[in-house]
Order: C-alpha cells, then structure tokens, then sequence
C-alpha cells in the first residue's frame, strides 16, 4: 500500500503582482501554465493523488476569468484526484472563491472545508487541516489523535507557519501557529504544509524529513528562495521514511543585483554585468555616483535591458547624479527663456544653503539638460 502523491502549494492565483511593473501579466499568465505543468507531471508521475495546501488564489474576488482559467486546466486533468484545503488567502465560507461554479463542480477536485479525515486510496487517510480564519492562534494539529497504533499511511495537509523554523518573514501579522513536535507525537508519515513560498524541508529529530513546505509553483517575488517547485513525495509503508524529490514547475527565473558605480566612465562595468545574468526577471539596484554625462547611456542601457527580459525593475534610490552649475551648457545657442532658466538655477545652486535643497536644485539642472538635449535632438 505505497502511496505516491504531488505535494503543492499557494499558487496564488490571480496575484497582481504590486510591484512588478510591465512583467505583472506574463508572471500570472506563468501560474496559469506552471500549474497545467504541475498536473502533467502528476500523470507522468503516475501518483495516487496531488495534495494542495491552501493559498491556490490570491483572494476570494479574484476576477471570474483567472478563476475560470482554473477551472479549465483542473477539468482537462481529471485522471488523478486533487485534494485541498482552504488558505488564509482563499477562505470557504460566504463569498468564498471555492463557491463558484468553475471550481466547484469537479468530482476529481475534493476541498477540504472541514477537519475531517477521509480514506483517500486503499490504506491511505488524509487529515485536512483548512484555515478557518486568519487570525487563528490555535494550533490546528494539535486535534490529530495518536495514530501509531493504525497500520495505515496518515498524511496531514496544512497551511501556516511552523514554529521554530527561521523563515523569511512572509505576511506579518497572520497567525497560523503549527508546532512540528506533533508530527512525532502522533505519528504521521507526512505533514504536507503550504504559506510559505519556498521549497523546505524539515527533519525530524531522528533526521527523517517527514515535514515539507512545497512551495509556490511559480516564484511570485525576488525574496522567495526555491520556489516554483512541487514535491513528488513516495511513502513505502506506515512509517518508513519518506522519499522526496523536487520537481521544478516554474517557467520563470528570477535574480537580484546590486551594481555601484566606482568612477565609472562608461557603462561597460554594469553591461557586462547585465550580459551575465539571463534571469527572466531581474531586480537591479543601483548605488555609487555617475556624472551627468552618463545619464542619457545609462537610460540607453536600461531601456535595451527591458527589451529583452520577462521584467527589469531598477531602484535607483542609491545612485547620485552629479552635476554641478558649469554642466549646465553655455548660454550663446539658448533662447532668452531658457538662458533665463540656466541663469537662475546656476544661482540657486551656488546660493543653496543645506544638502537637501541643492540636491533638489541638482535634479532641475538634471531635468533642464536633459529637456535641452531632447530639445537638440528635435
Ligand atoms: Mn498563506
């Protein structure tokens, strides 16, 4: 009675993505694809069934075609039954996401509202825990009886955070507290968690790894360590240690550089550094000072890396432009207008009198010599 499933999680359907700019969409149309992946590898794998730990949609009103779009990639894989729980993110209850008709009429699709444990292949039990508020404090494993005595596989489903694992700290404030201890006070084979983003593994004190968190499908932010994973997890018999093997599912990579610019001239330094990373999406913080020169090849630079990725995202809160009034070009060519302009901010700039204000009076003439070179360019 060996027992073969797919352990997933939070695939956070229908996330926007705050932050992500332009690659916002490709990241959701990405879920959707990784997860028609998922359920492949699920019939590839030949496993009795696919585990889902909560936060499969980002919210109970995700729009009706993300939630339809759902629906129809579980419909075309209806061999193999899916099992799921509710997540902090996606509740049941009134206006519940799992209430409408494109998710909720599938035979091989089974939420688990309630904490009640049900045969799910021969020797098999499933104990599902569902999220029943957001703010729960109770620790919902501590109901699962001592099950050492039975000689059938139990595998719990559950969603929040394990308690003494240093983790990132994703969702503060959310309370879903789970104490390992009751994985050996139990007896368990497997506690299959969901909340966290990334692919853990937790061992026991006799080393066994009998707690996982699968991760995200698809990485949905640059701080996620190994997601966009699934977890093909075989148990031979009651009690016999686990096998785990991770499966990669996401279609997305992503990466995050910091570049500083140290008297750079030019901007071959970070090209070269950008030509190295072939990362879909990429988080790129820039620190250091550049002169002004520098600016239009650096902007020049940024706009063909955009071109050719998934995403760039550029911080660009450490990075001083310098200038100073004699980069402001000579007046003979200016219109009395704009001549007027140089005059005035070269004064101010002279006459600041803190760092913060010639700083600001600094970004104008950055702005004025970048409109006059626009001006030039016609
Ligand atoms: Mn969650």
């Amino acid at each position: 009675m060996a027992f073969r499933f797919l352990h997933t999680s939070d695939w956070q359907m229908g996330m926007k993505g705050s932050g992500l700019g332009s690659a916002a969409e490709a990241v959701s149309r990405a879920r959707l694809e990784s997860l028609d992946r998922l359920l492949t590898l699920a019939e590839e794998k030949g496993v009795d069934a696919v585990l889902a730990a909560g936060d499969l949609f980002e919210k109970n009103d995700v729009a009706d075609e993300i939630v339809e779009a759902v629906g129809a990639i579980l419909r075309r894989h209806s061999a193999i039954p899916i099992h799921a729980i509710p997540g902090n993110h996606d509740l049941a209850g009134p206006g519940s996401v799992w209430n409408r008709n494109a998710v909720n009429d599938m035979e091989h699709f089974h939420l688990h509202r309630d904490f009640e444990p049900v045969d799910i292949a021969e020797g098999v039990v499933l104990h599902p825990c569902p999220v029943k508020s957001i703010h729960g404090q109770k620790d919902v494993l501590a109901d699962i009886p001592d099950l050492t005595g039975d000689p059938r596989i139990h595998v719990a489903l559950a969603h929040g955070h394990l308690l003494g694992q240093i983790f990132d700290d994703h969702e503060k404030g959310v309370s879903l507290p789970l104490d390992p201890a009751h994985v050996e006070r139990s007896g368990l084979d497997f506690l299959a968690l969901g909340h966290w983003h990334g692919l853990r593994r937790v061992a026991g004190a006799d080393g066994v790894v009998r707690i996982a968190y699968s991760g995200t499908h698809e990485q949905t932010h640059w701080r996620e360590r190994e997601a966009g994973y699934v977890l093909l997890v075989d148990i031979e018999k009651k009690a016999a240690p686990p096998h785990l093997e991770a499966l990669r599912t996401g279609a997305l990579t992503w990466s995050r550089e910091a570049f500083r610019f140290e008297e750079d001239r030019h901007v071959n330094r970070l090209q070269e550094l950008l030509n190295g990373r072939t990362e879909d999406i990429l988080h790129l913080s820039l620190e250091g000072e550049i002169p002004l020169d520098l600016e239009a090849d650096l902007e020049t630079c940024l706009r063909n890396e955009e071109a050719r990725r998934t995403g760039l995202l550029v911080d660009r809160r450490g990075l001083r432009i310098l200038t100073d009034d004699a980069s402001l070009p000579e007046g003979a060519q200016l219109d009395p207008a704009l001549e007027l302009v140089r005059k005035r901010l070269a004064e101010a700039i002279d006459a600041a009198g803190d760092d913060e204000e010639r700083h600001i009076l600094l970004e104008a003439a950055r702005l004025y010599r970048r409109f006059l070179t626009e001006e030039a360019r016609g």
